[in-house]
């Protein structure tokens, strides 16, 4: 039974696209709504989101960008064509400010990848999802919790300032370690999905406030691939307070602990008085998609682990596609953390 308190809207599931390109051909979409279905049957009740409006989401994602979420479907319908939108032209060498109107140059624009289409629910979706995440801050924020759980669907952690990228569109772990920054926390984010967290890297990458702090797959074997090297340390006035642990596929809870310890070391050391953890349970040993060999009973581990260092945690659902599974990895997750305050 898990008895953190949980946040979660039914808009969420308004995000359906059909199919992705997976392995140079068309596949179905593995982010799909049944995931949220499956985490929300682990909880008695679920607290609905409220509605923050949209100044969090501006405080970090450029005002172009947004606009461009909310109506982009509709753009793209607009033009004749079938299905869901997919950029196929980005804009790799020689970029500058084209002011282009044409939505096929606007889906270059703001994304990176061809992982992430847009479909007729994807902003009604993105939108209640950073919702949820600011609703389950609220929790900590107003002194009502010491661990929070946001049901986000879509994940967020591959969308940046501008862009969307691996099933994220807006960046709901960061949106909620800005709006608590600005309550004046000091925050640090522990990204422990099986892929690099490069959105939320980006945004705070010069940063010296907000600590970001990410375990996942080597990128040289694993997406996405640019980002999340070890020799990425942030930048400017950020040098140090980003820390990159890779590790190679096959990991199993023996090495993934001992970087564990690391990742919680620096979140120490950062003096941080809230911790926002964005968890992808794509980690585990039969995910679909991913190469990690971390069981269901380590998600316990990694919970009593993460409550040893005796911070608030916020929990931000990211990746995870062992969709049969994935309720109990989140609940034993949970109770990890959850069990050492009892
Ligand atoms: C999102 B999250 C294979 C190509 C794209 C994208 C993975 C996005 C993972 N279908 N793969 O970090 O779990
Ligand atoms: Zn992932």
């Amino acid at each position: 039974m898990i008895t953190v308190p949980g946040y979660f809207d039914r808009r969420q599931l308004a995000h359906e696209p059909v199919q992705e390109l997976h392995n140079g051909g068309w596949a179905a979409y593995a982010e799909k709504s049944s995931r949220a279905e499956i985490i929300a049957a682990s909880f008695d009740r679920l607290n609905p989101a409220r509605d923050f409006g949209l100044e969090p989401l501006l405080n970090v994602h450029d005002r172009g960008y947004v606009e461009f979420l909310h109506s982009a479907y509709e753009e793209w319908r607009a033009t004749g064509r079938d299905g869901d939108a997919i950029g196929y032209t980005w804009p790799v060498v020689q970029r500058r400010p084209l002011n282009l109107d044409r939505i096929d140059a606007k889906l270059g624009l703001y994304s990176y990848d061809a992982a992430t289409p847009i479909a007729e629910g994807t902003w009604e979706a993105s939108y209640w999802s950073a919702q949820t995440a600011l609703s389950a801050l609220s929790a900590i924020i107003d002194g009502e919790a010491t661990v929070s759980f946001a049901l986000c669907r879509p994940p967020g952690h591959h969308s940046g300032r501008d862009y969307c990228g691996g099933y994220c569109y807006l960046n709901n772990a960061a949106i909620a370690a800005e709006h608590a920054r600005r309550s004046g926390r000091r925050i640090a984010i522990l990204d422990i999905d099986y892929h690099h967290g490069n959105g939320t890297q980006d945004i705070f990458y010069e940063d010296p406030d907000v600590l970001f702090v990410s375990i996942h797959a080597d990128p040289t074997t694993d997406y996405p691939f640019f980002w999340g090297h070890a020799d990425e340390r942030g930048a400017g006035a950020g040098i140090g307070t980003t820390v990159n642990l890779p590790l190679p596929r096959g990991t199993d809870m023996t090495a993934y602990g001992s970087a564990l310890e690391e990742a919680l070391d620096a979140v120490r050391a950062h003096q941080a008085d809230l911790l926002v953890l964005s968890f992808g349970a794509d980690t585990f040993e039969d995910d679909p998609i991913s190469y990690f060999r971390l069981r269901q009973d380590d998600y316990r581990l990694i919970g009593d682990r993460m409550a040893s260092i005796g911070l608030p945690v916020l929990v931000v659902m990211e990746g995870g596609y062992a969709v049969d599974d994935l309720g109990h990895n989140v609940e034993a997750l949970l109770c990890g953390l959850d069990d050492h305050r009892a």
